[in-house]
């Protein structure tokens, strides 16, 4: 086992790793930028090396620095989190030539499933359902409109490079095939340096449903049932859930045995995510893997009692699962949703600034996974998601109750955050009969469904003065300290930011 672990992350992820890495007795390595000196990933690592300046491409993108401080601490083994260098092939590829263990699959892996085309090619051999379509990049303008005939409108034109939503263009008749081929093409010589796109059937009103795996790197490939991740905004997911409320038994196993051919196909070790999409009938098709650590991976532990990252490391150290898979069952419900800094009443626009108040939910089945505490700020330079806030219970009915429970003891002031979208979803009947797709939040979702929003502690404060003031002046009303604020007049509901 690894003595010393190097987190190259910052953020609720970093502090998630030092966790786990703490109760395994290896000791970390935080590194940071400029801007998280004073950061909980790095006061609560055992040591911290600041590698430069607060913008990403000058500090957490920075392969070289990292392995300086790899070198310098002597760390043996590097946890990527997600984003920044988590599915950077040439990052694993580095450490591997430094001698360093990278926690995740081998560069080639990671390059493999980064191309949409060469995995579609590769899982294809391996009997796993694809949308219908072509797996190879577009080379005859005129020969691809044929096959779009062929498929049937609508279809989609992809990026092979793209991923996550980009470079994607719904074409919905033949007239605006060739013209929408052009667009696609250059969208992605723009965005990727890689103009290869290809078409699929468009799949209307899917459902967003992923699969947890995990290979041991010698063989043994299984699955850790499935999360539901449709309640989404622009690609970006805001609620989670596990296990999906409908899926049968027979098509849980039959995706989750899909997700471990893609493993297969692709020569995987470690935790990675297998992506499908469920249409209204119930087929499903795979879309990508996502060869990393997955921002929604707590709702898998929950349901199944494991530590994914104990996972991680186990495998990349050598010593295989910890658990019998035999014994892997699915274990109540369990529901995340993301806190970031963004306003839901002004249609998400990002929010940034200090929590001036930060209370945390207590109580049975609830986990905050964090890096922030009352007073500290919200760095504009990454992210904007602090917090998720998870649920566990035995139904998920109770789960349901429980999010509700959870986000009303949840309190921040200073920063508008997802928290009373949170609340929407959750009394939303298309969420409570899991009656959803994709386009859920197109659908339901307006500021004006959301509950008018409570006044701040501070700003009743600063109104109760202002009161106290124009009576004291009119000489009707005793002493301001006879004014409370807070609770009491909380009632007083009023549809602003706090
Ligand atoms: C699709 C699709 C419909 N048909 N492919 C979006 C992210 C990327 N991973 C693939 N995506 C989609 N691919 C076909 N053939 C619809 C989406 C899609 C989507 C997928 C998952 C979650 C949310 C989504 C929102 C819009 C579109």
């Amino acid at each position: 086992m690894f003595s010393k672990i190097l987190i190259a992350n910052r953020g609720e992820i970093a502090v998630r790793v030092i966790r786990t890495c703490r109760e395994m007795g290896i000791r970390t390595v935080a590194v940071y930028s400029e801007a998280d000196a004073d950061a909980l990933h790095v006061r609560m690592a055992d040591e911290c090396y600041c590698i430069g300046a607060a913008t990403s491409s000058e500090s957490y993108l920075r392969i070289d620095k990292i392995i300086d401080v790899c070198k310098k601490s002597g760390a043996e083994a590097v946890h990527p989190g997600y984003g920044f260098l988590s599915e950077n092939a040439g990052f694993a590829r580095a450490l591997k030539e430094a001698g360093i263990t990278f926690i995740g699959p081998s560069a080639e892996s990671m390059e493999l499933m980064g191309s949409k085309i060469a995995s579609k090619q590769a899982v294809a051999k391996f009997g796993v359902p694809l949308v219908p379509g072509i797996n190879t990049a577009i080379t005859d303008p005129i020969a691809a409109e044929q096959t779009a005939i062929e498929i049937g409108f609508p279809v989609l034109i992809k990026a092979s490079a793209g991923g996550g939503g980009k470079g994607m263009r719904v074409v919905n008749n033949k007239e605006e095939f060739l013209s929408a081929l052009q667009m696609a093409q250059s969208e992605a010589r723009n965005s990727f340096g890689d103009d290869s796109v290809f078409i699929e059937k468009y799949v209307q009103k899917p459902r967003h449903i992923e699969i947890q795996v995990l290979a041991d790197g010698n063989g043994n490939s299984i699955y850790l049932f499935e999360r539901e991740c449709s309640i989404q905004r622009r690609h970006q997911k805001l609620v989670e859930e596990a296990p999906s409320g409908i899926l049968t038994p027979e098509l849980r196993k039959k995706m989750g045995e899909a997700a471990v051919n893609v493993t297969k196909a692709c020569d995987y070790q470690g935790a990675g995510t297998v992506e499908f999409l469920l249409d209204a009938n119930m087929n499903f098709y795979f879309l990508e893997m996502n060869t990393r650590l997955q921002v929604e991976h707590p709702v898998t532990e929950l349901i199944t009692g494991l530590d994914l990252v104990r996972e991680q490391i186990r495998i990349a150290a050598g010593l295989g699962f910890s658990f019998n898979p035999e014994d892997l069952k699915i274990n109540g419900h369990a529901i995340e949703l993301r806190i970031c800094a963004e306003d839901p009443y002004e249609n998400f626009l990002p929010d940034t600034g200090q929590l001036n108040t930060y209370r945390l939910p207590k109580g049975p089945g609830i986990r905050v996974d964090d890096c922030m505490e009352e007073g500290m700020s919200i760095p504009i330079f990454y992210d904007n998601m602090f917090a998720k806030l998870v649920v566990w219970a035995q139904t998920r009915d109770l789960a349901i109750e429980r999010m509700k429970r959870a986000i009303s003891e949840f309190e921040v002031t200073g920063v508008a955050t997802t928290l009373p979208f949170g609340e929407f979803v959750m009394n939303h009947p298309d969420f409570k009969n899991a009656d959803f797709d994709t386009g859920f939040i197109a659908k339901n979702f307006s500021p004006e469904a959301l509950a008018p929003q409570e006044l701040s502690d501070e700003l009743v404060q600063a109104a109760a003065i202002a009161l106290v003031e124009v009576f004291e002046q009119n000489r009707q009303v005793p002493k301001s300290e006879n004014i409370k604020s807070g609770s009491s007049i909380n009632h007083w509901y009023y549809n602003r930011k706090n």
